[in-house]
């Protein structure tokens, strides 16, 4: 079962063609091996014969409960990422499902390209999983060393603001980030940092929730609230919330594919609606602050009225003006970096 909750069916054309989905699918199988291999398996990497107690390791370390949906999104992403030709960077939440961004990362090739001894070959693999948690290998959870990381995941709760402060003063940068439902402290108020968001002068979040149920084993907050409390209060911090769920992986495919089509068309329509309401430069670019603050995630009520909060706390100089002087505002802007999509059959990167 799957389903996708609340305004977008899957009633006519389904988003994914049957190639694609059956690539997208042989992809996280794929992640999901090599992140079962790197936890279990010190030697055996591709099976080649029967499992023997030698194969595995003494000792395992490694979250399973948060790597096949780090996998899934991963996958997913990289589908709107050529569809859209996106910049975009994935922030780890749940950072202890280190494996995952270690398998993808090697699918990738940016692995190998970093570390040539971990080959793409059988001799590879063996170190790639031998050195997962292993003394002299690699930490449990995304670290330092894993290509391309710029958020170190043993310590929960600063995924959303590490997301937030990658996109700050960079715009055409997409984010998304993937939220343990257990990361609670930092991660609760990081979520209000869509109020400080600008749209023309920064780039955009794409928070995504991995509402599972557990933090390892214990219960999580958000997974024992009621489905309309969760919505509600995620609506009260400004998002608009949209529940992809189920267990059937070719129906989560499509109903993945859908939410996320829409998240990205919902920034691209935004943006767009903005640029048609300033005809003429940097001062209307920031008079229009005002309207847009907050930018595709919020309702235009909410966007209207957090902007005049905006506007009456500036200096007695004023916000416009004041804007109007930043070089940065003319500098790109995140509609015009998001070029129109393309045809997209491969889920993969390239
Ligand atoms: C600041 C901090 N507190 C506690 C921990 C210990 N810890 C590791 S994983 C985890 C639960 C994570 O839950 P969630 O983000 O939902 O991930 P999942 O259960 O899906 O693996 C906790 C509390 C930690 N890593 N960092």
């Amino acid at each position: 079962m799957a389903r996708l909750w609340p305004s977008m069916t899957q009633d006519t054309q389904p988003t994914l063609t049957p190639t694609s989905l059956q690539q997208i699918d042989a992809y996280w199988r794929a992640a999901n091996y090599l992140s079962v291999g790197q936890m279990y398996l010190c030697d055996n990497p591709l099976l080649k014969r029967p499992l023997a107690l030698t194969d595995v390791k003494r000792m395992l370390l490694g979250h399973w409960g948060t790597t096949p949906g780090q996998n899934f999104i991963y996958a997913h992403l990289n589908r709107v990422i050529n569809k859209y030709d996106l910049d975009m960077i994935y922030v780890s939440g749940p950072g202890h499902g280190g494996p995952a961004v270690v398998a993808n990362t090697y699918l990738e090739g940016s692995y190998s390209e970093v570390y040539p001894d971990i080959s793409r070959d059988e001799a590879g693999l063996q170190k790639l999983f031998l050195q997962f948690s292993f003394p002299g290998g690699i930490p449990s959870h995304a670290s330092p060393e894993c290509p391309g990381s710029i958020h170190e995941g043993g310590e929960l709760g600063y995924s959303l603001s590490h997301a937030f402060g990658a996109v700050f003063d960079n715009p055409g940068l997409v984010v998304a980030c993937v939220v343990g439902d257990g990361e609670t402290g930092p991660l609760a108020t990081a979520w209000h940092s869509n109020k400080f968001l600008d749209p023309v002068t920064d780039g955009a979040v794409l928070p995504i929730l991995h509402l599972n149920g557990y933090k390892i084993a214990n219960p999580t907050v958000l997974a024992r609230i009621s489905r309309e409390e969760l919505e509600q209060l995620l609506r009260g911090y400004g998002w608009t919330p949209c529940f992809v769920e189920g267990s059937d992986p070719a129906l989560m495919h499509e109903a993945m594919a859908t939410a996320l089509d829409a998240a990205v068309e919902q920034i691209r329509a935004f943006l767009a609606g903005r640029q048609d309401r300033r005809p003429d430069g940097a001062a209307a670019l920031a008079d229009d602050r005002a309207r847009i603050a907050q930018g595709m995630d919020r309702a235009e009520g909410r966007r209207w009225q957090a902007g005049r909060r905006q506007l009456s706390r500036a200096p007695s100089a004023g916000l416009r003006s004041i804007e109007a002087s930043r070089p940065s505002r003319t500098a790109g802007r995140l509609d015009e970096e998001l070029p129109a999509p393309r045809s997209c059959s491969t889920p993969g990167a390239g």
